[in-house]
């Protein structure tokens, strides 16, 4: 009798530990942290240009790490910041990417952080729009669209402009 109730017993057992992990596995899921991507936009670059440089600001309520980016509009997507070394403005690549704190907003704009779009197979034109995807160490990945405004432009397309300041060139 008891090799009977042996399995009769080990079944409703093993179905409340499976239903348990797959409870688990959803409530993980639920939780797994998720990075906002708001105001996603890019310069349009020269016929010649062969870089690209997208923007976006980043939350994640859990905190997260942009590792890394791709594009089809690129061979190369790299997170980049730039760095004043004494005049000369540089940029390198994250190599330990881009850190994310807990519910902070990080801004990717000019003169600063941005991705860079390496060996354009075109170039990005104003009132047009290139797609990126993010990497993250935690969370999923993120695919943004970004709109691209014109050559040279400080903010996202439809923001207002800088002041004209006369005699400055601008680069
Ligand atoms: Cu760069």
């Amino acid at each position: 009798m008891l090799t009977l109730t042996r399995p009769a017993l080990a079944a409703p057992i093993l179905a409340g530990l499976l239903g348990a992990s797959v409870l688990g596995t959803v409530a993980a899921r639920a939780q797994a942290p998720e990075v906002r991507a708001d105001n996603a936009w890019a310069r349009a670059t020269p016929a010649s240009a062969k870089v690209g440089a997208v923007y976006v600001t980043l939350t994640s309520p859990a905190g997260d790490t942009l590792l890394g980016a791709s594009s089809p509009a690129s061979r190369v997507a790299e997170v980049h910041e730039m760095t004043m070394d004494g005049a000369v403005m540089r940029m390198r690549e994250l190599a330990g990417g881009l850190p994310l704190p807990p519910g902070q907003p990080v801004t990717l704009q000019p003169s600063g952080l941005h991705i860079m779009l390496v060996d354009l197979k075109a170039p990005l034109r104003q009132g047009g729009t290139v797609q990126v995807r993010l990497n993250f160490a935690r969370s999923a990945p993120v695919d943004i669209t970004a709109r691209v405004a014109a050559i040279g432009a400080a903010g996202p397309p439809g923001a207002a402009a800088p002041p004209a300041m006369p005699g400055m060139k601008m680069p």
